[in-house]
């Protein structure tokens, strides 16, 4: 991990991954991303599952293994519980701590329900136990964090998703959609600066890793929708020339130098559905909200 990071700091373009603006507090200031006014996608595809949970859970069917990606605090597979009625419900973090106390909660509200927690890193391999039901795997991935990824990196992941289930297996994919630019870039640069604060946050939780010396009153929070790539790309940039320091290297940045931090793509409707078809699945249902700004798909083998 380290060495990741170093790597990516010193870089011709500096880049960081945006794994590493999730620590504890900048998944609470994540948290408070996903309240502003700005910040449709969570808002929106809250919409949509509310809408139409009957009629996603008869497309999918009872007594499914629901296999949440990224679950965190789990309160989204939490609320399809009583329309799906799965049989057994795996959350897959990469932190296996953060999961258990939300695990623990729903075990009381959900007895019938077998729980079966993950720790692991499924955006390099899809590697489930075999506690794991074959039968009947849906894999859930909301919030449109499939973004994250470039579009050759989630043609692969979504290709491992396939790989995974059996032929009576599916997914459940949240996906944000290409829209008007000054809409996205209000998105991701917010008037009250919680989304700069989540950015530059990410230059503590460095210091924390690294033995960094980054001050963060020295960055500026960057967001702007590339329009050509179809993504945000969120940056951080020097105010001044400065030099960082950390355990064992340094790297000088002159003012208006940037730190790549995190990209989250945007699809068209007709580009997801065929990166699904290409990934090999089947029969697609969609649902999307009355202004098209995001797409709940439903995809089997
Ligand atoms: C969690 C990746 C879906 O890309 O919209 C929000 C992260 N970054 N504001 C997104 C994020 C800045 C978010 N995802």
């Amino acid at each position: 991990m380290r060495a990741e990071l170093v790597a990516g700091l010193l870089a011709p373009q500096p880049s960081t991954s945006p794994k590493f603006l999730y620590d504890a507090l900048g998944s609470k200031l994540f948290e408070a991303i996903c309240e502003l006014p700005e910040y449709y996608p969570t808002r929106t595809e809250a919409a949509i599952f509310d809408a139409h949970l009957y009629d996603m859970a008869r497309a999918i069917g009872r007594g499914s293994t629901l296999i949440d990606l990224g679950a965190g605090n789990c309160a989204k597979a939490a609320r399809m519980f009583p329309s799906l009625q799965p049989l057994q419900y795996v959350p897959v973090d990469i932190s296996v701590e953060f999961l258990r106390s939300a695990v623990d909660g729903l075990r009381q509200q959900f007895p019938q329900i077998r729980m079966t927690g993950i720790g692991m890193d499924f955006s390099t391999e899809m590697a489930l136990p075999p506690a794991v039901r074959r039968e009947k795997r849906l894999f859930f991935y909301p919030g449109s964090s499939i973004g994250n990824f470039t579009p050759d990196e989630a043609a692969g992941l979504l290709g491992r998703i396939r790989g995974a289930c059996e032929s009576d297996g599916g997914l459940l994919i949240g996906v944000d959609l290409v829209k008007d630019k000054p809409i996205l870039d209000a998105a991701y640069d917010d008037g009250l600066g919680v989304t700069a604060a989540f950015n530059l946050n990410l230059l503590r939780h460095l210091n924390g890793l690294l033995d960094a010396d980054f001050d963060v009153r020295d960055w500026r929070h960057v967001a702007f929708y590339n329009e050509d790539a179809s993504r945000i790309e969120m940056h951080l940039e020097a105010r001044r020339d400065l030099t960082v320091r950390w355990a064992g290297g340094e790297r000088r940045f002159g003012q208006g130098e940037r730190i790549h931090t995190e990209n989250s793509y945007k699809y068209t409707r007709q580009g997801f559905l065929q990166m699904l078809e290409r990934a090999g699945f089947g029969a697609v249902r969609t649902w999307s909200d009355a202004q098209g700004w995001f797409l709940v798909c439903h995809a089997r083998v």
